[in-house]
């Protein structure tokens, strides 16, 4: 298998207006960014997947895309993105681009034109149906919006105000990969890519995810942009089986380094249920059972894993998996040892290296996402009552993610200087920040740091072949082997102590939150216990 940058890796999230605010507006920027590269580089840190930062409405916080080749003026112009580049290059880290082409902003010069001239090639860059079908969108309500001046409905998965690609259009895609070229000519270091499973929807069959000529295009814009260069390329693909992300991640294919899979997402919320009908507790079993079959059934050579418990839609994982109580650090540790010995790229999301968690949402009017505000409009309407509304919100709603980053016991969690920031700073900003994790040797930070040190060195953590082990039922238990050696990661996801058979003798501690010999001896794991072992 030929080995890439990648493969080695640990990839860092940024959502750009929470971050760190330099001009004191409220609201997270580039040269905020810059200001913190010398704290990702001590996390150690091998690229930054940043959020969408080009010139957009923000409806969507920027997945609401007017013009790809310019940057948004609340973050900065293109000398700020071209200095982050420089910077971040200079300290051995990349810069990887979020691609949003599954849809633009209506205020893209492209939808403008659209709408006003029939006879644009823009026109037909978008899809335009006389009649609208019982298509759904994402953010709640018809996926079909109608226009006036143009006397037909346009297609919009998303928001009203994000009108999807018409990815049939064969002059459009090139002018997307020629966009794509343009930012690889910058010095990028790959692209993440928004809702890729979507490029090939047939609307009038209903079609959204793994339309038939999906993979086409994939190959088609591998060819045209990154493929000639060595570039970390991971898609979004909420549809993804083992089977599909094979297709996507085989070398072979020429298609994409990885996918991003959400069968463990999935637990978050009642079977075949919305996202807002969430699950009580993490069903421990299904977990092993969707990492077992993931982490082997992507054998080596065949596809890539990513592996990631967070992400800016997402809820904070302590909050809905782990422990913010007295067990927070030590369940956040625990978490971070089970996904990041596993064979794939793994992704840390801002904040959750300190253990950061949800936000208390009390009101709808601390609520900023369209997803959420779309939910809940829908909700009331239906006769749903606000509380069970709020309380969807508060365990599962994206903003948790989007909180600002606490740097620090300092006002606004030191983010900004602004007396109000675009979200508001967690009330918990003054124990949980980065200049308190980073005075405290046993924080957090310095587990994910650890980590990422191994991962970088660690051979054997992309070689090896995965087993996971029985063990109790809230136990996480698996091996990594190869020809000469065996590693054992032991993780125990409940704050109640397990019973646990060591039979192995211990050659070497590769990582723990624990102390080992307290659990050999008494042959039981403590409330959160997590460790890695080499046992020959
Ligand atoms: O989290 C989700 C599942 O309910 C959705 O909120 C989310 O829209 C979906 O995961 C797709 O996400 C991506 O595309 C959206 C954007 O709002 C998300 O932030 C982005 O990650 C539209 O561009």
């Amino acid at each position: 298998m030929q080995k890439h940058w990648w493969h080695t890796a640990t990839i860092y999230q940024i959502y750009p207006k929470s971050f760190m605010d330099a001009d004191g507006d409220g609201v997270g920027d580039l040269q905020g960014i810059i200001s913190k590269l010398d704290y990702l580089e001590k996390l150690g840190i091998t690229a930054i997947w940043l959020s969408p930062v080009y010139q957009s409405p923000m409806d969507d916080n920027g997945y609401d895309i007017s013009d790809y080749q310019a940057i948004a003026d609340i973050f900065g112009d293109m000398t700020d993105m071209e200095e982050l580049l420089s910077q971040a290059n200079q300290r051995g880290i990349k810069i990887i681009m979020d691609l949003v082409v599954n849809h633009t902003s209506d205020e893209h010069a492209w939808f403008i034109e659209a709408r006003e001239n029939a006879d644009s090639p823009e026109r037909d860059y978008y899809i335009w149906r006389d009649e609208p079908n019982d298509l759904v969108s994402t953010f709640s309500g018809s996926a079909w919006e109608y226009d006036d001046k143009v006397g037909q409905y346009y297609l919009h998965l998303f928001g009203k105000k994000q009108p999807d690609l018409n990815w049939e259009n064969e002059a459009l895609r090139q002018k997307i990969y020629d966009m794509m070229n343009f930012w690889i000519d910058k010095g990028i270091g790959g692209f993440r890519m928004d809702v890729i499973d979507l490029l090939g929807k047939i609307p009038d069959q209903k079609i959204r995810e793994n339309g038939p000529k999906l993979h086409d295009y994939l190959k088609e814009m591998n060819r045209a942009s990154f493929g000639k260069h060595d570039l970390l390329t991971v898609g979004e693909t909420w549809g993804a089986t083992p089977e599909i992300a094979k297709q996507y991640s085989n070398p072979d294919n020429q298609e994409l380094s990885m996918v991003f899979q959400f069968e463990h997402i999935g637990l978050q919320h009642k079977p075949d249920r919305p996202k807002w009908d969430y699950a009580d507790g993490l069903d421990v079993p299904a977990l092993k059972c969707i990492f077992n079959k993931w982490q082997t059934q992507l054998e080596l050579g065949q596809g890539w894993n990513s592996l990631f418990w967070n992400n800016h839609d997402l809820p904070r994982v302590l909050s809905i998996w782990g422990d913010t109580g007295a067990y927070r650090e030590k369940s956040a540790k625990a978490l971070a040892i089970l996904l990041h010995l596993m064979r794939g790229t793994p992704y840390i999301y801002q904040g959750e290296e300190i253990g950061m968690t949800n936000y208390p949402f009390e009101h709808l009017e601390q609520v900023e996402d369209i997803e959420s505000l779309n939910y809940a409009a829908e909700a009331l309407e239906n006769g749903e009552n606000i509380a069970n509304i709020m309380d969807s919100i508060r365990v599962i709603g994206r903003d948790n993610a989007r909180t600002p980053m606490q740097w620090s016991a300092e006002n606004q969690a030191g983010f900004s200087s602004a007396a109000k920031t675009w979200l508001p700073v967690n009330p918990n900003y003054e124990s949980i920040n980065v200049a308190a994790a980073l005075e405290d040797k046993n924080s957090i930070f310095y587990t994910y740091q650890a980590l990422v040190k191994l991962r970088k060195e660690a051979q054997w953590l992309v070689d090896a072949d995965f087993e996971l082990i029985d063990t109790e039922e809230k136990v996480f238990a698996y091996k990594r082997y190869t020809d000469e050696e065996t590693y054992l990661v032991v993780v125990n996801l409940s704050d109640q102590e397990q019973a646990l058979k060591l039979t192995c003798p211990i050659k070497e501690t590769i990582v723990a939150n624990t102390d080992l010999d307290e659990v050999v001896t008494k042959q039981t794991l403590k409330p959160w216990d997590a460790f890695c072992v080499r046992t020959n």
